[in-house]
């Protein structure tokens, strides 16, 4: 993973070059949040799973640096006053605390429009068709009917909006909108780019959309324990609200295990890949296991 996070950041700061013009200040809080580090699961999922149609490496991680901006974008939004009231992201303090408000809501903006730009570029894919598809697909996933409609329900239930009940297959639809979507075109872009088979495909998805789920649960539980090492967060935040959670629906070790049930069930979708998917089975361990 440190190895694609290397890759990745380097990527993303050919792309965001900082220009010496009135503007720059835009662009010197997209590159403060873009490059500030992360996991970079979603990269190191989407170079992997890309690998195995022999995609071209580089080519899968201009995409894989094209989706990180949506994240970072979506991280620099929800950290906002108007949503989370966050003063710390990665261990650093937030865009609009190092920078101001407006200037944060705009580099959202920028990463968000930028990212599109990119996937529309040749060095994207060569061939027009699978770069329309990709953003087609990532428009879906990170849209309102993908990430943005899972953060409205996630506030409408935060704020008491439209009297929304939360069981858990409520909770299991948001997350899947909120953070499972992104997760999903991670493990998509790279059948897409690679021109797979429909069978292949599903495969990916499936992995794909049981890995989001059980990223979430095992970023629930990680909250209420409070062992985020990550100091970007603020551990037990989602507890002490009172929020639901998975863990407060299924008790901690029933979303301990929920999350590793998942797990298994993601590497058994890659049953059809041999000894090359290996890097993908390992990350679906990882995801539950993980610290921060
Ligand atoms: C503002 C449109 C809009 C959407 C926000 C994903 C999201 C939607 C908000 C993030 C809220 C949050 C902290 C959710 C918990 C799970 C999650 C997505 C954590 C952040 O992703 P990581 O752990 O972060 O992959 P790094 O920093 O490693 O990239």
């Amino acid at each position: 993973m440190a190895e694609t996070a290397t890759a990745v950041t380097e990527r993303l700061s050919e792309l965001l070059p900082a220009p010496d013009t009135a503007e720059s200040r835009v662009i010197e809080a997209m590159r403060y949040s873009a490059l500030a580090g992360g996991k970079r699961l979603r990269p190191f999922l989407l170079v992997h799973s890309a690998a195995l149609f022999h995609v071209s490496p580089s080519a899968a991680l201009t995409v894989a640096a094209a989706l990180e901006m949506i994240h970072t974008y979506s991280l620099v939004h929800d950290d906002l006053p108007a949503m989370d009231d966050d003063d710390l992201r990665r261990g650093r303090p937030t865009c609009h605390r190092q920078f101001d408000e407006a200037t944060a809501v705009l580099a959202g903006d920028g990463l968000l429009t930028r990212a599109f730009e990119v996937l529309a570029d040749p060095v994207a894919h060569a061939d027009p068709a699978v770069r329309c598809e990709l953003v087609r697909e990532l428009a879906e996933a990170a849209g309102a009917r993908g990430m943005v409609g899972g953060q409205m329900v996630d506030l409408m239930v935060e704020r008491g909006i439209g009297d929304l009940s939360m069981d858990v297959a409520a909770i299991t639809r948001m997350h899947q909108l909120k953070t499972g979507r992104l997760i999903l075109f991670a493990c998509l872009a790279g059948p897409i780019m690679g021109k797979a088979s429909a069978k292949m495909r599903a495969c990916l998805h499936a992995y794909g959309r049981d890995l989001g789920l059980a990223f979430q649960i095992a970023d629930d539980v990680l909250d209420e324990t409070g062992s985020a090492q990550d100091l970007g967060k603020t551990p037990g935040k989602d507890a002490a609200s009172g929020k639901t959670t998975f863990v407060t629906l299924l008790g901690l070790d029933g979303a301990r295990d929920r999350a590793r049930m998942l797990s298994d069930q993601a590497v058994n979708h890659l049953d059809v890949f041999g000894p090359e998917a290996d890097m993908l089975r390992a990350v679906a361990r990882y995801v539950v296991e993980r610290d921060r």
